[in-house]
This record gives C-alpha cells, structure tokens and sequence, in this order.
C-alpha cells in the first residue's frame, strides 16, 4: 500500500485527491492518511492542501523496501531483477546477506540492498569502504543454469548494466561523463574508480547453486579514507550531481535483466562483445598485468567472448587474460 501510494504521487505531478486514492487503492480515508503520515516521518516532503489532496514535493534518498518498489514500477517493470527486495539499514556486507537468502532458497533476482555496510568485501579479501547514505551497496542473487566456469563472465554483464544505468541518470540531468569499465571488475569516472563489482557462487563441479553479484557504487560519497583518495572517487564528486540512488537502482536492475537475457541465451558474450569493448577504459591503453608469476606490460585491445582481455605484450606476443588470476593497472595511473 505504501508503495502504491508512493507510485501514485510520483507519476503524477499535480495533486491527487484523498477520494481519487481511496478509490483506486480500495480502502478508506484513514488508511490512506496513515500511510501519508508513514512517508512523511521516512523524510519525503508530501503537501496537504483541502479541497486539492496529496503532492510529493521531494522524494528522499531513501533506499527503504517502498522507495526501491516505487522507483521499479515507475522505471518500467522487470520480469524477476528486483521482483523481491530486501533492505537493509546496517549489515556486514550484502553479498553475505545474499548468500544466506539463497541458501534459504530466494528467488533468482532477489536484491539486497544496504545504507551502510561494515565489512565490506572487495576481491580476494580486500575491503569495500561502505559508509552509510552515501552510496549504492547492492546484491542480486541470480540462479543461472550454467556452468560453473562460465560464471565470472556475470562480473561483465553486471559492468555494462551499471555502467549504463549511473550514464543514463547523469544524463538525464544533462551533463555528459567521461564514464568507463576498467576491466574487469571497475568503473571509472575521470579515470577515477567509482564502482566496484564482486562476483561470488555456490556450485558442484557441473552445476551452479547460484551466484551473487555484489555492486558498490560511490554515489554522493565526499571523502574516502587516505589509502585510497588518489584512485577513488564518486559520481558527484566527478560531476556535482546528486543522483537519487533508489532511481540508479532501478535503471541497473533493468539493464541487468536485459543484458543477462543476452548472455543466458548462449553462455558466453558473444552478443554483448562489441557493445562492451565500446565501454571499456583500457582498449588501445597500455596495461600493466600483475599476477603471481611476474608484471608484464602490453596493449589491451579488448575482450573476447569469454570475457578474456586480449593483449598484446611488448616483446610481441599475444595473451588472453583471464579475470580472477591478475590485477590490470595502467602504466600511467589507475586505468
Ligand atoms: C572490488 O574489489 O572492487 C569489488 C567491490 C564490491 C563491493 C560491493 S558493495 C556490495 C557488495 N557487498 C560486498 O561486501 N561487496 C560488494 P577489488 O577490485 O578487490 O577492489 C578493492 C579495492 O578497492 C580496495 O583494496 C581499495 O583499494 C579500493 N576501495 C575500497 N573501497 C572503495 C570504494 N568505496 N571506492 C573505490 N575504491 C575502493
């Protein structure tokens, strides 16, 4: 009821009448006061005029259950992406939440969301810095039928529908971004990171339980901590835009969807490739591959359908990356 109402007042601009809820909703005037009075104590800015009705004046940069179900249905429903949605004000890190509702058998799509979380995780035991109100820290449990191996190409598709969804938005108010996927895990605002993605999964040799792809966007974060300042950064920082987040969310969850429908139909990328390499940050660029064998240096030229980022090392010889095993650095900065 709470998000009905909500989608009510934000796909209409002028007021709607008490009587006009009450009658699409079907229940009484008190009910539908009860439920104004809800999301005016959750910081929205709703003006009560007699005779006229309700008016929402400002939305806040909530990310409650209602908000992020409002702002779905008003950018457009998804078949499964988001269809159940779980938020969160404080918890460790929404890929563990995720994980436990998978394993309590939630749906493929299922999304957490988080205002603040406290153990973030990054790559390989790396930490997310997660403070609260200030940025997206989201789930998505997906329940792919594939194999395990083809899993980590989840980490791109994610990529691109992040990517287009924080674009789409910054646009919308206007302004163009120098926006791009770093390869593979990164996107980048001014060669600056403003996202992170970590792909994890539950499987048996030939069959996937299910994967949990995590995303982490510096959204309106202002500071970072010093160990990370040079190389982090967020979208208004970059841009002096406040993006409303629940609006990103819902923008990814359907690009999400529409990406994954691609890739599902032939387990790899091979119908994402080329609008992904025209995304990526590293192509043309010098890179720096850093793995447990030794640094080497080369020019990436993209990705191949498996996801592998194709370089071409300096003495010549030509090396198919594969995610997972190395870190991708520019010679000249982070991308
Ligand atoms: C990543 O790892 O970039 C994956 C980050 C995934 C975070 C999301 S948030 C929602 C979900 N729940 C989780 O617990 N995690 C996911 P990696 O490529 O290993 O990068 C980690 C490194 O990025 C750190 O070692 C820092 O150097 C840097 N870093 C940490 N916090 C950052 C931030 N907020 N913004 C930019 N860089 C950050």
């Amino acid at each position: 009821m709470k998000t009905k109402i909500l989608t009510f007042l934000r796909t209409n601009n002028d007021f709607v009448s008490g009587q006009e809820l009450c009658e699409k909703l079907g229940v009484s005037r008190t009910a539908v006061w009860k439920v104004i009075n809800q999301l005016k104590a959750d910081g929205y800015k709703i003006e009560a005029v007699k005779n006229k009705g309700y008016r929402l004046v400002s939305s806040e940069d909530v990310l409650t259950e209602s908000e992020l179900r409002s702002a779905f249905l008003a950018n457009g429903q998804t078949k499964q992406f988001g269809a159940s949605v779980f938020s969160y004000d404080v918890i460790d890190s929404t890929n563990n939440m995720a994980k436990k509702l998978a394993e309590d058998g939630a749906g493929h799509g299922t999304l957490v969301v988080a205002e603040q979380q406290t153990g973030g995780k990054g790559r390989r035991g790396r930490n997310w810095v997660s403070p609260p109100k200030t940025g997206i820290w989201m789930t998505y449990v997906l329940r792919p039928d594939i194999l395990p191996a083809n899993a980590s190409m989840l980490t791109i598709v994610a990529a691109m529908a992040v990517l287009d969804g924080v674009r789409n938005e910054i646009n919308r108010l206007g302004t163009k971004v120098d926006c791009a996927i770093k390869w593979p895990n990164d996107i980048v605002l001014n060669g600056k990171k403003i996202v992170g993605i970590l792909t994890e999964m539950s499987a048996e040799p030939d069959f996937v339980n299910y994967v949990v792809v995590g995303i982490g966007i510096n959204v309106n974060t202002t500071d970072f901590p010093d160990d990370i300042k040079d190389v982090a950064s967020s979208v208004y920082l970059e841009t002096g835009i406040h993006l409303q987040r629940s609006r990103v969310i819902a923008d990814i969850t359907s690009q999400f969807e529409k990406y994954y429908e691609t890739f599902i139909k032939t387990e790899n990328l091979c119908g994402l490739v080329d609008d992904y390499n025209a995304r990526l940050a590293n192509v043309g660029k010098q890179v720096k591959i850093i793995d447990s064998r030794m640094e080497r240096v080369g020019v990436a030229h993209g990705i191949n359908e498996n996801g592998e980022l194709l370089v071409t090392l300096e003495d010549g010889t030509k090396e198919n990356v594969i995610s997972g095993e190395v870190s991708v650095r520019g010679l000249y900065g982070y991308v």
